[in-house]
């Protein structure tokens, strides 16, 4: 018996920086309606869904900052697409930017959750792979200070059982880490759901630039194939507030190949049936870990914790 999960990977174009959280609620919303009519069960929207990619600029007022993070969710701006998702009894998955009150302290993370059909939170996830800088650096065209606004994703890489499956969550540069996918292929993950904002230019490497679709659709199909998984990948894309990111968000089976993948810089939904029972045709022989993974003999350096001391 298959298990079939239908897929929109619910790419967006650019979020202007004042465009109001409503109206982009209304794109996504828009997105969830395509979806239904093209009879998907799951729409995966990008990272950062909610705003434009406000890590580009250099801010100190910290009000300014929070005004991009959401303090509840779904709050009252979200509301409705948490709503009209049950209404239409899809699940989705969404990236935004979080506020967390923990224990008093105040902690902001590059998030993402798994709603089920019941509009429930199944999942969250807190981004561990935080690219850029933290200090402006004005000889950059533009910045990537997600390691000034963010803390460190605290929630490891956790797996959930929804969906008649077992799903996994990551976030934009998780997606170019091997440990990533593995710590997930080891709790027998199905399909892994992941959203980026990846600007087509590197400032500290131009010389990538030139690939950067190819390196985007490497490591996702690397990290399918080798750990027998389905990874669906959105991009939040085009000239977004001067800064061209990368499109070609994309639906990849446990094969490594490509499914299914958007062809615009813009709103764009790609879909596929994916069944979760070809995972099985992977990780039963040539990624079966059981009985050919072999850690005990990697050396100490791949199970040591933290540094190797120096000699
Ligand atoms: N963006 C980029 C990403 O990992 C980046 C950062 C761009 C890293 C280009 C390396 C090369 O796709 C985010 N938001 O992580």
């Amino acid at each position: 018996m298959a298990r079939v999960v239908t897929i929109g990977a619910a790419q967006l174009g650019p979020i202007a920086r004042s465009e109001r959280r409503s109206d982009v609620v209304e794109r996504l919303v828009a997105h969830l309606h395509q979806a239904h009519a093209h009879g998907c069960d799951v729409v995966v929207f990008p990272e950062l869904a909610l705003t434009t990619f406000f890590p580009r600029w250099w801010m100190e007022d910290q009000a300014e900052i929070d005004a991009f993070f959401e303090r509840e969710m779904p709050g009252p701006a979200t509301r409705p697409l948490f709503d009209e998702a049950a209404r239409l009894g899809l699940g989705f998955c969404l990236g935004y930017a979080e506020l967390a009150l923990d224990a008093g302290v105040i902690r902001r993370f590059n998030t993402s959750i798994l709603v089920d059909r019941g509009g429930r939170i199944a999942g969250k996830y807190r981004k561990v792979h935080l690219p850029g800088h933290a200090g402006h650096e004005p000889w950059r065209p533009f910045q990537h200070l997600e390691k000034r606004y963010f803390d460190v994703g605290d929630l490891g890489f956790p797996v959930f059982r929804a969906f008649g499956g077992v799903i996994g969550l990551c976030i934009c540069n998780d997606r170019r880490w091997p440990e990533t996918y593995r710590v997930m292929g080891l709790q027998g993950v199905e399909m892994i759901l992941l959203g980026y904002n990846t600007p087509a230019h590197n400032p500290p490497a131009p010389e990538h630039d030139a690939l950067a679709h190819f390196h985007n659709a490497l490591v996702m199909q690397a990290g399918a194939y080798q750990n027998g998984t389905w990874v669906v990948g959105v991009a939040k894309c085009g000239r977004e507030e001067g800064c061209d990111m990368i499109g070609q968000s994309q639906i990849i089976a446990p094969s490594g190949e490509t499914v299914a993948m958007c062809s615009t810089l813009g709103d764009e939904l790609a879909v596929a049936r994916c069944d979760l029972d070809r995972c099985r045709s992977y990780t039963s022989t040539v990624f079966n870990f059981a009985i050919h993974r072999q850690p005990q003999h990697y050396g100490l350096i791949v199970e040591r914790k933290g540094a190797v001391p120096p000699d």
